[in-house]
């Protein structure tokens, strides 16, 4: 699997980390097209297509494109080069933007359900001019979107079952940590009692960790055809690690990024959400600072949230937080150098350079 490798330094990595990220920006303006005005041709659908293109358009570029770039960049490792033809480059770019399409579905809903006003430095869909709740179906083109792609691209394949099943499966995930990431923060009840540590795993491995990092790696792993079934166990251990990671930096972005570089206003204290802060901070305050909470918490006012905030503050949540994010890191490698023993280790390695430090 890993011997003959073009990518002997970082330099030719880098270039064609570069030239895959500018084809797949690229690819983009095709797929519209292709799903617009060459899938369905009734001209009585017209204005239904019309309004697709307006969705993909605003909903689907303008993000970090992490996931969908990571189908080409983990293929690139997996498969020699001389056996990677140029069809093949094709398609995974177009299962990396399959990725960034069911993205873009979950986003879309996502800011309907936690009220939230922007996203990728833009209004969210729901709130624009004529929209509101119409982007439920909306959400829904995008999601139809993605087999539409994949019937038309990799039908022929020997891996398009597996593909169809990983994005289903991993679809049916998410649905189900949104729908714990939901009730566990119910509008106007507050209950600190229900924000553990055991909640929060649960509902950031199923809302984030399967959708962001195991279905790149292994959709990869499916068009290398790799499907054994310890193979694809070792991946996820390692994958869902970080991606746990990678909600916990979302949820500390959430209060103290800057909107102008996460394109995002954070909701999570507003929204009585099950957040990495609120657990981590409720093991370490004392029983008054745990009334001063049950007061501000989930509440909408600018002084409640400010109260929240000043709590956060004075428990030290950036320094934890970056301790935190050192242990992550370190344990990490460990995962890597114990659990991939076939795969190479930079399919996992490039994917945690990218997140780790991040302020977006
Ligand atoms: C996002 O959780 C999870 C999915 C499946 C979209 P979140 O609401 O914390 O995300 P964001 O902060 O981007 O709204
Ligand atoms: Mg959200
Ligand atoms: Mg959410
Ligand atoms: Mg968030």
């Amino acid at each position: 699997m890993s011997g003959d490798r073009r990518c002997s330094n970082g330099v030719h990595r880098e270039e064609a980390a570069q030239s895959d990220a500018q084809l797949f920006d690229r690819q983009f303006k095709e797929l519209v097209m292709e799903l617009t005005e060459q899938d369905f041709t009734d001209p009585v659908l017209a204005d239904a297509l019309g309004r697709l293109r307006e969705v993909l358009l605003y909903n689907a570029p303008g993000g970090k494109r992490n996931r969908g770039l990571s189908v080409i960049g983990s293929l690139r490792e997996l498969v020699p080069p001389s056996k990677l033809t140029p069809e093949e480059q094709q398609r995974a770019l177009l299962v990396g933007w399959c990725i960034e399409l069911l993205q873009a579905f979950f986003l879309v809903a996502d800011d309907i359900m936690d009220a939230s006003q922007t996203r990728r430095g833009q209004p969210c869909w729901y709130k624009r001019e004529g929209i509101g709740l119409d982007a439920i179906n909306d959400a829904f083109l995008l999601e139809g979107a993605i087999y539409r792609l994949l019937r038309r691209h990799c039908r022929g394949q020997p891996y398009y079952v597996n593909l169809l099943e990983l994005f289903t499966e991993t679809s049916f995930q998410t649905e189900l940590g949104q729908a714990l990431d939901l009730m566990t923060a119910p509008p106007h009840k507050i209950d600190l009692n229900r924000f553990t540590v055991e909640r929060y795993k649960a509902i950031v491995k199923y809302k984030t960790a399967f959708y962001s990092f195991y279905l790149p790696v292994a959709a990869a792993m499916y068009m290398a055809g790799i499907k054994n079934e310890a193979e694809h166990k070792n991946a996820k251990t390692i994958l869902l690690e970080m991606g746990e990671f990678f909600q916990i930096q979302d949820d500390y972005l959430d209060c103290y990024g800057d909107p102008a570089i996460t394109g995002k206003i954070g909701t999570d204290i507003q929204d009585n959400k099950c957040s990495w802060l609120v657990v981590t901070a409720l093991g370490v305050m004392n029983g008054e600072q745990r009334t001063e909470l049950e007061a501000c918490y989930g509440r909408s006012d600018a002084e409640s949230v400010e109260r929240v905030k000043a709590l956060y503050d004075t428990l030290d949540m950036p320094v934890r937080y970056l301790q935190y994010e050192e242990e992550s890191y370190q344990r990490l490698q460990k995962l890597i150098e114990c659990h991939a023993q076939n795969l190479p280790h930079t399919v996992f390695l490039n994917f945690a350079k990218k997140i780790y430090k991040r302020n977006k």
